[in-house]
């Protein structure tokens, strides 16, 4: 991949309460910490995104069914889990956008209720690469938000990990991406 300025790196919701042993673990979450940190140099302008709930959020049930979207509290502002993982090298992050913060309202995507898109604007980025957690919610919703918004984008598939519940929502999450005219590649596309 030839990367340039109008190109951003956004790394979606790489949280310790999404890795194994988390409030909310996805399977070999923690795997994709080490692509994001080889991946981040090749960038200008880095974003993190993060799942920033009250206490009280909607989403929170103490009978998680996942598939409706009810879910066990996760990510609560300012605990453990909510933190990146240690070995994220994050002082390579130009920005961290905290979202799902109102607790009456869900919110997936990194540029609902956000500053995302104004930021990129100012720093007149055009192409987005898209990588993180969960690929068949916040992944997705951040692509889908971004194509809709006029921004190219790149998923870096294997530099994803998704709840997967059911099973096969992930990849069916990357059809709908690339159905939305997200190109998909690997982190072997970067050398
Ligand atoms: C996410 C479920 C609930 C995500 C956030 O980051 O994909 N998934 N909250
Ligand atoms: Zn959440």
């Amino acid at each position: 991949m030839k990367i340039d300025p109008a190109d951003a790196f956004i790394v979606v919701d790489v949280q310790n309460d999404f890795c194994p042993g988390g409030a909310l673990p996805v399977k070999d979450g923690h795997r994709v910490v080490p692509m994001v940190n080889r991946l981040m140099p090749f960038f200008e302008r880095v974003v993190f995104t993060r799942d920033w709930h009250p206490f009280d959020h909607i989403s929170f049930d103490h009978a998680p069914q996942f598939v409706d979207q009810s879910w066990p509290a996760h990510c609560v502002q300012d605990t453990p889990g909510a933190e990146f993982p240690a070995a994220l090298r994050t002082g390579l992050a130009a920005a961290i956008v905290s979202k799902g913060v109102d607790p009456d309202k869900e919110a997936y995507s990194g540029f609902e209720g956000t500053d995302l898109d104004s930021r990129l604007q100012r720093w007149g980025i055009r192409r987005l690469f898209i990588a993180g957690i969960a690929t068949d919610y916040c992944v997705k919703h951040t692509t889908l938000d971004a194509r809709r918004l006029g921004y190219e984008v790149v998923v870096i598939t294997d530099a994803c990990r998704a709840v997967d519940v059911p099973e096969g929502s992930g990849a069916a999450a990357f059809e709908a991406m690339a159905a939305a005219g997200a190109m998909l590649v690997t982190s072997k596309d970067f050398e």
